[in-house]
């Protein structure tokens, strides 16, 4: 088990030197909850609805912006406001994949201006260490944090291998800005304390017909030692009451959590 893997998520906020790691790291604790929920819907009001439902039981709101039909500024403004009242951090699974002067772009402009509200953003590390210091010339200045996919949780995925090696190493060079992973698991033997978050969570199924892979808290969080289950149709695709699910599946985390740092 490694060292970081034991420690509880205050004992890692007190000395992080990421700002945004620090506070997440902190409310983590502080709600009892290592859970992201994943709001993939495509009506604003269908996802400020769910949101202000499951607030209480997460630590992190992921959003896929570009999906919503509706969107406005003002839809940005609310859910700035919900993070506000439930203590959640914002989570904009953007996944850039383009060379650091583009991205640069697409991250400070256009429709969405994500690095105006989103705390954290993930990218791909495809095109090079340029994109992360693109993606760092706008965030590092606003306090904002970056997550590197360095391996995905669907069937057949490349992101393996020297791939993932590579992003681990991308990270440790940029680790004022790079603040974690999108992985199936803790890397072992990293210098720096990066945030594990794993996708790929469900309780009930274990895929979805499109190359999905669902494994559950327990998995993720005790035996893999990732650190936040990212959890979308799970929480609000079984027709059954979200905040429920969402309850369930925050003490699934936490419970197996705990497990993890008595051993
Ligand atoms: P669901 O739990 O409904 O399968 O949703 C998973 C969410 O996590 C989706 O928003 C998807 O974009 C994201 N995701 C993933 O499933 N696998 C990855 O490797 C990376 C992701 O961001």
């Amino acid at each position: 088990m490694s060292d970081i893997a034991l420690k509880t998520y205050t004992e890692r906020a007190n000395v992080h030197p990421n700002a945004v790691a620090k506070k997440l790291l902190r409310l983590m604790d502080e709600k009892k909850s290592n859970l992201s929920v994943a709001v993939d819907l495509t009506k604003k009001n269908q996802v400020l609805e769910l949101v202000d439902k499951i607030g209480p039981s997460i630590c992190l709101l992921k959003t896929h912006i570009d999906i919503v039909e509706d969107f406005d500024a003002d839809m940005v403004q609310q859910l700035v406001a919900l993070a506000e009242k439930h203590k959640f951090l914002i989570f904009e699974d953007r996944k850039f994949a383009d060379i650091g002067n583009t991205v640069k772009l697409q991250y400070s402009a256009g429709v969405y201006k994500i690095a105006s509200w989103a705390d954290i953003t993930n990218c791909h590390t495809v095109p090079g260490e340029g994109i992360i210091s693109g993606l760092k010339e706008v965030g590092l200045p606003l306090g904002r944090g970056l997550l590197l996919l360095a391996e995905m949780s669907s069937k057949g995925t490349l992101a393996t291998g020297s791939y993932t090696q590579a992003t681990l190493e991308l990270a440790e060079k940029h680790n004022d800005f790079c603040m974690g992973f999108i992985a199936r698991r803790r890397f072992p033997g990293l210098k720096s304390d990066f945030i594990h978050m794993t996708p790929g969570v469900g309780l009930d199924v274990k895929g979805d017909g499109l190359g999905q892979q669902y494994r559950t808290p327990e998995e993720v969080i005790c035996e893999s030692q990732s650190d936040i289950i990212i959890v979308g149709r799970g929480v609000y695709g079984s027709g059954r009451d979200a905040a429920q699910e969402a309850e369930r599946y925050r003490k699934a985390g936490w419970e197996a959590y705990q497990r993890r740092i008595s051993k």
